[in-house]
């Protein structure tokens, strides 16, 4: 309401001055107010809700009942959402050798364009608590409210909007798999590289149309903690330098520039790396950057604290908003 006043005058001032001035100003100001309406409004009760509901199924581990039930909810809300979902079965192997039954569910909304952007989540969680301060607590798989759920309910509220107002691109929303699947600090296991990002390693070499390409992707990784700081991540830099400038203006315009930190970030491992890496799509990981912990996550990362008390609404508006309103923007 606060800012309403000013455009109406800002708008009224520039039509004045245009051959539009002929019309009325009251008809003239609403016509011209109706662009700043076209993004929708991100609804932060909504996304957090379908967070709460794969928490609810308890750990979306791989070979599981919870991960099973929660694959169906997923798959579902998409299709509620009026996407052509495609569930895409693997059997891939884990660090221990471990065969891993996985699922990346992907929904496409408005199939036939070809002009495309890729926005993309794991919706796994991860088996163990490797960082968790009570040792007997690590063999224990996490909630993972926030790596994971917050990212993927982010995605479902942004699913409901495109379902009912198309954006000019068509759009792919992908929940990946066993990304959290990677070798555990807390065991003593020999390195072995590419253990983490299991589902999009899959997809990566399996794309789910042939020669599949979007313009740019964008991954949600622990997108909703309280105060969360989304630093610009490298090698969003190296390979998305545009989409990563995009997006965080776009959120300072929107007043959200308290969650997106305009510094560097660290270089991190994640899902965007091998989608980038095996298609060429140019990638940005929005993702929770906190310089004064240990291993640079959040306090909570790989915890049995990332519970639901580690979601906060505000910061998953903020990044909702912010991808909500990069791609209607997007011509
Ligand atoms: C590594 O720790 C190598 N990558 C972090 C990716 C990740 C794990 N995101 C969420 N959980
Ligand atoms: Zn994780």
């Amino acid at each position: 309401m606060k800012f309403q006043y000013p455009i109406l005058i800002a708008c009224a001032v520039l039509f004045a001055g245009t051959s539009c001035g002929r019309q009325s100003s009251a008809s003239t100001s609403a016509k011209a107010e109706k662009p700043l309406l076209s993004t929708p409004d991100f609804n932060a009760d909504s996304a957090y809700r379908y967070t709460e509901t794969q928490v609810a199924f308890g750990p979306r581990v791989p070979n599981t009942e919870a991960h099973a039930a929660c694959a169906n909810y997923l798959s579902g809300k998409l299709r509620e959402f009026g996407a052509d979902v495609i569930v895409q079965d693997a059997a891939v192997k884990a660090f221990d050798n471990s065969v891993l039954n996985i699922k990346n569910i992907i929904g496409q909304f408005q199939p036939e364009k070809n002009d495309r952007i890729l926005l993309f989540a794991h919706w796994d969680s991860r088996p163990f608590a490797d960082h968790d301060p009570d040792e007997t607590l690590r063999n224990m798989p996490i909630d993972g409210a926030n790596d994971g759920a917050g990212s993927v309910g982010a995605l479902l509220e942004i699913a409901r909007h495109l379902g009912e107002s198309p954006t000019h691109l068509g759009i792919d929303i992908i929940f990946f798999d066993a990304e959290d699947y990677g070798i555990p600090d807390h065991r003593q296991v020999r390195y072995k590289s590419d253990t983490w990002c299991l589902g999009s390693q899959y997809w990566g070499k399996n794309p789910h149309r042939r020669n599949y390409y979007a313009r740019y992707g964008i991954l949600f990784d622990m997108i909703g903690a309280p105060n969360a700081q989304f630093y610009r991540e490298l090698y969003s830099m190296e390979f998305a330098p545009d989409v990563v400038n995009k997006i965080w203006n776009t959120a300072a315009e929107l007043g959200y520039g308290q969650w997106f930190n305009p510094e560097r970030g660290g270089m991190i491992t994640d899902d965007h790396v091998y989608v980038q890496g095996h298609l060429k799509i140019p990638c940005v990981d929005i993702i929770q950057h906190d310089p004064t912990t240990a291993t640079n996550f959040g306090f909570y990362w790989h915890t049995h604290s990332d519970t639901m008390e580690n979601i906060d609404r505000n910061t998953l508006k903020a990044v909702g908003q912010t991808v909500l309103e990069v791609i209607y923007k997007e011509r």
